[in-house]
C-alpha cells in the first residue's frame, strides 16, 4: 500500500478515535462533576457510619483518596454543588444537565462521572437518562459510608465509575449508576436499604453488568429509549412543571389530592397499593383533578412489578396514565418532562410505554 495512503488511513483512524475521546495510547479524559453527598462526607471517628456530616470534602480531597485514578484516566474535576442529596431539587437537575451536555460536547472528553448523595441519586440519574444528548457514558456514583470511615466504599466506587466512564463499552447504554461493583441502568434502579453498601438494586431486571479489575462486563442492555432517543432536551428547559406524589395506605383519602392541588401541582403521581389501586374517595378526587386539566399517573408503592393500563382502574374512562414499572419517584420525573411537551394523557401514556 502506497505510503501516502497508509499515512492518510492512520490520520483518519487517529481523528476517528479522538472523536470518541479514545486513543490508542492516551488515557481517556473523564470529567468528574461533584455534587456532595456521603462520598464527600466525614465524621470525627472512623467507626461512625451513620450520623456523619455529608458534603464536607471538596472534589480534590475526594479524588486524592484514590491515587490509582492517575493510572486509568486524565481527570477534569469541578465542584458543581456541595449538598446532601435530600436537598437536591429539579432546579439542580437542570443546572447539572446543562453542565453534563456542555462537558460531553468536548470531543476530547470520553465520559462524565457525577459524585452524588445516595438518597436521591436515582432521581438525578433518571432525569439525565431522559435528557442528556450524547451517547458518551454518564456514570453516577456515591457511597453509603463517609470518606472517614473504616472500609469506606466511596473510593472504590469512584475508581470503578471513572474506569467505566472511560470505556467504549459504556457508550450508548444511557445514564449508568455504579455502586458496589454493579453497573445499573438509571431507569430501573432504586435505593433499597438505608445503610447497606449493596443498597442500589434493579428489582425487575437486575444490573446491566459488573466491574472487574477496572473493566466492565455487560450482560444485558437497557430496553427502553434514553438520551439521544428521547424528545426531551434539558438545554431548552428553564423549569419543570410541578408534580406531586401521593402515598396510598389504608385510610388514605381525597385530602391528599386537595393538598397537592393547593400546592400548585400540574401533575399527580399516586403511589398506590398493589397494582396502583385507588380508594374510592381518592379516585373521585383525582378524576375531578383530571377534569381540571391536571395529569394523573397511577404508580405503585410495592417497589417492583408493573402498573398496567386499565388494570383494575378504568384509565381510559378517567383519563389517567399507568406508570408501567416506573417507581413513583421516577414516574414523577417522566411526567414532569412530558408536561413540557404535551398535556394529552394518551400521548403521555405512549411516553410511559416508550421510556
Ligand atoms: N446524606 C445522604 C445524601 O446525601 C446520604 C448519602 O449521600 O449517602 O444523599
Amino acid at each position: 500500500m502506497p505510503t501516502a495512503l497508509r499515512l492518510l488511513l492512520a490520520l483518519l483512524l487517529l481523528f476517528a478515535m479522538l472523536g470518541t475521546g479514545l486513543s490508542a495510547d492516551k488515557k481517556p479524559l473523564v470529567v468528574v462533576l461533584a455534587t456532595g453527598g456521603t462520598i464527600a462526607g466525614g465524621a470525627d471517628s472512623d467507626t461512625t457510619t451513620i450520623g456523619y456530616k455529608a458534603a464536607v470534602f471538596g472534589v480534590d480531597r475526594v479524588l486524592a483518596s484514590v491515587p490509582a485514578l492517575a493510572k486509568v484516566a486524565d481527570i477534569r474535576a469541578e465542584q458543581v454543588f456541595q449538598l446532601a442529596s435530600e436537598n437536591m431539587t429539579p432546579a439542580h437537575w437542570l443546572i447539572l444537565g446543562k453542565r453534563v451536555n456542555q462537558a460531553l460536547k468536548d470531543p476530547a472528553v470520553s465520559g462524565v462521572v457525577i459524585t452524588h448523595g445516595t438518597d436521591t441519586l436515582e432521581e438525578t440519574a433518571y432525569f439525565l437518562h431522559l435528557t442528556v444528548k450524547s451517547d458518551k457514558p454518564v456514570v453516577l456514583t456515591g457511597s453509603m459510608r463517609p470518606a472517614t470511615a473504616i472500609s469506606a466504599d466511596g473510593p472504590l466506587n469512584l475508581y470503578n465509575a471513572v474506569c467505566l466512564a472511560g470505556t467504549a463499552e459504556a457508550r450508548g447504554k444511557g445514564v449508568l449508576i455504579l455502586m458496589n461493583d454493579a453497573i445499573l441502568s438509571a431507569r430501573d434502579t432504586t435505593k433499597t436499604n438505608t445503610f447497606a453498601t449493596d443498597t442500589f438494586r434493579a428489582p425487575d431486571s437486575g444490573p446491566l453488568g459488573f466491574m472487574q479489575l477496572g473493566r466492565p462486563l455487560f450482560y444485558r442492555l437497557p430496553a427502553r429509549a434514553h438520551t439521544l432517543a428521547t424528545e426531551f432536551a434539558v438545554d431548552a428547559l428553564t423549569a419543570l412543571p410541578q408534580v406531586e406524589i401521593l402515598y396510598g395506605y389504608a385510610g388514605s383519602n381525597a385530602s391528599q389530592v386537595t393538598s397537592a392541588l393547593a400546592a400548585g401541582a400540574k401533575g399527580i403521581v399516586n403511589a398506590g397499593t398493589g397494582n396502583g389501586s385507588l380508594p374510592d374517595g381518592t379516585k373521585a378526587a383525582l378524576a375531578q383533578a383530571r377534569a381540571r386539566g391536571v395529569l394523573v399517573v397511577r404508580s405503585s408503592r410495592t417497589g417492583s412489578g408493573v402498573v398496567t393500563r386499565n388494570g383494575g382502574v378504568d384509565d381510559d374512562a378517567l383519563g389517567f396514565v399507568a406508570a408501567d414499572n416506573l417507581t413513583p419517584q421516577k414516574a414523577r420525573i417522566l411526567l414532569a418532562l412530558a408536561l413540557t411537551v404535551t398535556s394529552d394523557p394518551l400521548r403521555i401514556q405512549r411516553m410511559f410505554d416508550t421510556y
